[in-house]
């Protein structure tokens, strides 16, 4: 029944029909499948297959992987409520794109594949001050602020990582609030990420759940 419903749905998220995919959810549930068995042996697996398509650029488009984050990341809200216990939250971020930076699509996938990874994500959207970062990384208990860049100047500028930076410091944040950033030009220079001041940087989204949580530890703690 699992392998049934982990073929039918990889199909369906990869043709973008989130109606179908949440139909082979309903369906899965009514036949005895728990709903943890279709978060950890469905959507994750099939996350994390898609998203290394994307990392080793395996034909899928932008759209696709866009759609497939979004599906997914309905499924697991729509299924969290129903664990027989409360799932462990492997920590929580908060995440958007720096000041003047209007490319939305990355940070929806990131945003999607850690979700997938019971990590609790907020976004905040485009076009995010370094001050709005860090209040509602405070606000919400997070341990990492995840900073999405698509543009050199946006990535390098004093309002966006480094901006965040300059806060955690004058604020003595820095052991609580770790600091991660990703998008085109940290491909483009891998050490442009030191360069900024982030704790860490992710060349795709599913690189980033295993840095994101290292730093969810490095912090504290969920
Ligand atoms: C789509 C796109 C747009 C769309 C954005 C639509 C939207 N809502 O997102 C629109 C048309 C609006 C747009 C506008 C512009 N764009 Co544009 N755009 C692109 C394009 C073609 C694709 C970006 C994209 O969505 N990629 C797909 C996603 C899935 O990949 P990704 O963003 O890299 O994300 C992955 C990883 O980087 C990583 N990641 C991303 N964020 C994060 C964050 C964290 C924390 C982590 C860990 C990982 C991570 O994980 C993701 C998934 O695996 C790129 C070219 C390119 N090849 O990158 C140019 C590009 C980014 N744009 C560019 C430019 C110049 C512009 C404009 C200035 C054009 C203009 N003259 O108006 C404007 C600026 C708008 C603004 N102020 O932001 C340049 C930037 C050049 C530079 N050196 O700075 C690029 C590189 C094109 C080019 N070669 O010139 N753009």
């Amino acid at each position: 029944m699992i392998q049934h419903l982990a073929t039918g749905f990889a199909e369906a998220i990869v043709d973008t029909d989130g109606d179908k995919a949440l139909q082979l959810v309903r369906q899965a549930l009514a036949a005895g499948v728990s709903p943890e068995q279709v978060v950890f042996e469905v959507v994750v697996p099939c996350m994390d297959h898609l998203c290394g398509l994307a990392a080793s650029d395996g034909g899928l488009s932008v759209a696709q992987h866009f759609l497939a984050a979004q599906i997914s990341s309905d499924v697991v809200d729509a299924m969290l409520p129903r664990f027989r216990r409360a799932p462990q939250v492997a920590g929580r971020v908060v995440i958007g794109t720096a000041v003047g930076d209007f490319h939305a699509l990355g940070k929806r996938i990131v945003s999607g594949c850690l979700s997938a990874h019971m990590i609790e994500v907020t976004d905040l959207g485009m076009n995010v001050p370094a001050e709005r970062f860090v209040e509602q990384a405070l606000a919400r208990d997070a341990q990492v602020i995840a900073v999405s860049s698509m543009m050199v100047h946006t990535a390098r500028g004093e309002h966006g990582c480094r901006g965040v930076r300059r806060i955690l410091r004058e604020r003595r944040l820095e052991q609580q609030l770790k600091v991660v950033v990703g998008g085109a030009p940290y491909r483009f220079d891998e050490r442009l990420f030191e360069v900024v001041e982030a704790d860490a940087w992710a060349r795709s989204a599913i690189e980033a759940v295993p840095v994101v949580v290292r730093l969810v530890g490095e912090a504290g703690g969920p």
